[in-house]
């Protein structure tokens, strides 16, 4: 990391958009915030944005308590010049809708799928964004205020679902250091309203549809609901002592929605969708945890209807883990 050259790419002082992926987590919104203030401080105003909705309760709750601003794309009349750092997430990824703006910058800790170039870039493979923003703020020795603090670490523990999944040296260097800024009673309301009423339709479909292969669990939600809900779901039933990899799929009406999780060492996450989801679609994610999505198109193509389609990558995700769980033992 090197603050002048991300203040010198970002337009050297200029007001600029923060853009999380779509429809962000507690990750995505905590690197926005705490990139906020950490640009606030070299005089740097900006603006937070996305696309999707962030109206889920947990976040909701989050966004209220720390008086967060965040404006959604639609209501932004963004200009082709505009300098975007993007936060949690790269260009290209099908969960980052391109925006009018200019992406110079790039702060994030997914693996890279497409080669890009920004004027700048800081992409670790560490367990959570916030790690990446919280490291910004203690080299550079700027004043993280308890908001911030508390919000990282937030995010820092879900991404990583409580210091167990995918956690790096950062985490741990940062984790301390974070916990002991954070307003704890805070970060217990934040993160004691993680559902809604309504969630539990979705839980309930899972629990009803649930198949169990080998140690593989595969569920079914049948209508639509949000990516943080569908990895809620998912980080549940891999909660099950019989299940070591969960895949869901979540019907929506653009097409079929995939979040795979894995406690098995032979079984990454994101190779299993990147192998699995084309030509049909495509996926990708960390070892831990990771993500898919196949349109109705890719559906149409393969001449099947849901149910049989469904099936057939079901029959491919198996073969996958079957072969890599072989090899791993
Ligand atoms: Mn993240």
């Amino acid at each position: 990391m090197d603050v002048q050259s991300l203040l010198d790419a970002l337009g050297g002082g200029r007001p600029v958009y923060i853009q999380t992926h779509d429809y962000p987590d507690p990750d995505a919104i905590a690197s926005a915030f705490g990139m906020q203030q950490f640009l606030r401080h070299f005089g740097v105003d900006s603006t937070l944005t996305y696309v999707g909705d962030a109206e889920r309760a947990s976040l909701a709750t989050a966004v209220r308590t720390f008086g967060i601003e965040l404006v959604n794309a639609s209501q932004l009349s963004m200009a082709e010049d505009d300098p975007i750092l993007l936060v949690d997430g790269q260009k290209l990824n099908a969960n980052m809708t391109d925006l009018p703006g200019d992406e110079v910058a790039c702060i994030d800790h997914h693996p890279i799928f497409k080669d890009i170039s920004y004027r700048y870039a800081d992409i670790r493979s560490v367990g959570a964004c916030s790690s990446i923003v919280a490291d910004y703020f203690f080299r550079a020795h700027v004043p993280m205020s308890a908001d911030v603090a508390t919000m990282l670490l937030f995010g820092l523990q879900i991404d990583t679902s409580y210091m167990t999944r995918g956690v790096a040296d950062l985490d741990l260097d940062v984790f301390p250091r974070l916990f002991r800024q954070a307003d704890k009673t805070c970060l217990e309301i934040v993160e004691s309203r993680s559902l809604e009423f309504t969630d539990l339709q979705a839980f309930g479909a899972a629990i009803n549809s649930i198949r169990i292969f080998g140690r593989t669990g595969i569920a079914f939600i049948p209508f639509a609901c949000p990516d943080a809900l569908i990895a809620q779901v998912a980080d549940f039933i891999l909660s099950l002592a019989e299940v070591d990899v969960a895949i869901i799929r979540a019907r929506r009406e653009a097409g079929l929605k995939f979040s795979v999780r894995s406690v098995d060492p032979s079984v990454h996450s994101g190779y299993l969708l990147s192998h699995v989801m084309p030509p049909f679609g495509n996926g990708g994610g960390h070892a831990g945890m990771a993500g898919g999505f196949v349109g109705n198109e890719g559906i149409a193509e393969s001449g099947l209807d849901l149910k049989s389609f469904m099936r057939m990558l079901d029959d491919r995700f198996l073969r996958y883990i079957a072969e890599h769980q072989k090899e791993g033992a």
